[in-house]
């Protein structure tokens, strides 16, 4: 299928090497989803991690779950692997001693929890044990080198997976550059991130890629697509505008622009 993005054609256009598999904390083969839509489950509230909270599945993409914290608004949804280690059974805090929380900026009187909590679980669809993955092992090190290629989530749009290069390494942390976009989607992470997955993972998953930016080859083109956020909505310059640049420009909002739920278009 010409126009949609493949490793293959790009790597032997662009030059770079996949980093290998190894060097990823994933396991061989993506794990099966088999959670559905309004699935509850357990999992650590991402603004307070020492809470765990009650969840709901909103959305899927592959083995990626949608996640709302009950008694939260839906400006807060964040993203989880099926085998990700703070997602469990309803009951599993309770089992080991602890207590489920009400998530940062509850929405009703914090005195209502108990109540809210009951009539939320009453009659809810649960997630089975069964749907809960193990999670992988850490890599003993970092092996990670400069200019290794992989798939890294966008955290600025982390409903996005994107082509990605090895900026610089640095003990156990790694600098992660968007191919084809300026820095303003580079971050820092850990080598054992999720977040980081081996170039052909979104193909075996099920997950949608996004296409590299424009940078440095203007005349690639990507056929439309839903997953290509770009078109349309990029002013005519030579490079991307990133949605922070613009909102300086622009108009100052009160929205989090780094809030796990925003969506930067
Ligand atoms: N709507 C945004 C999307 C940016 C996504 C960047 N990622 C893929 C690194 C834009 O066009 O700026």
């Amino acid at each position: 299928h010409p126009g949609i993005f493949n490793w293959t054609d790009y790597l032997t256009e662009h030059g770079g090497k996949p980093a290998p598999v190894t060097c990823f904390k994933q396991p061989a083969a993506p794990p099966p989803n088999n959670f559905c839509i309004g699935m509850k489950l357990e999992a650590s509230d991402p603004r307070n991690l020492t809470s765990t909270c009650i969840a709901t599945v909103v959305g899927m993409q592959g083995p990626r779950l949608r996640l709302r914290l009950d008694g939260s608004d839906n400006t807060n949804d964040f993203w989880r692997l099926v085998d990700s280690g703070d997602l469990h059974p309803i009951g599993y805090c309770e089992k080991n001693g602890g207590l489920l929380q009400p998530p940062l900026g509850f929405r009703m009187n914090p005195s209502s929890w108990p109540h809210y909590l009951q009539k939320i679980l009453n009659g809810a669809l649960l997630a089975p044990s069964s749907c809960f993955i193990k999670e992988p092992p850490t890599p003993q090190r970092n092996t990670f080198q400069v200019g290794m290629k992989l798939e890294a989530v966008d955290r600025k749009n982390p409903h996005l997976i994107c082509p990605a290069t090895i900026g610089a390494v640095n003990k156990d942390q790694i600098h992660v550059t968007f191919d084809g976009w300026r820095g303003a989607f580079d971050y820092w992470c850990r080598y054992d991130s999720r977040d980081l997955f081996p170039v052909g993972w979104c193909a075996t998953s099920g997950h949608p890629l996004q296409p590299p930016g424009h940078k440095g080859s203007s005349n690639i083109k990507y056929s439309k697509g839903e997953q290509i956020m770009r078109s349309g909505n990029v002013a005519p310059s030579p490079l991307p505008v990133s949605n922070a640049q613009l909102t300086i420009t622009t108009k100052p909002t009160s929205t989090n622009q780094n809030s796990p739920g925003s969506s930067h278009l």
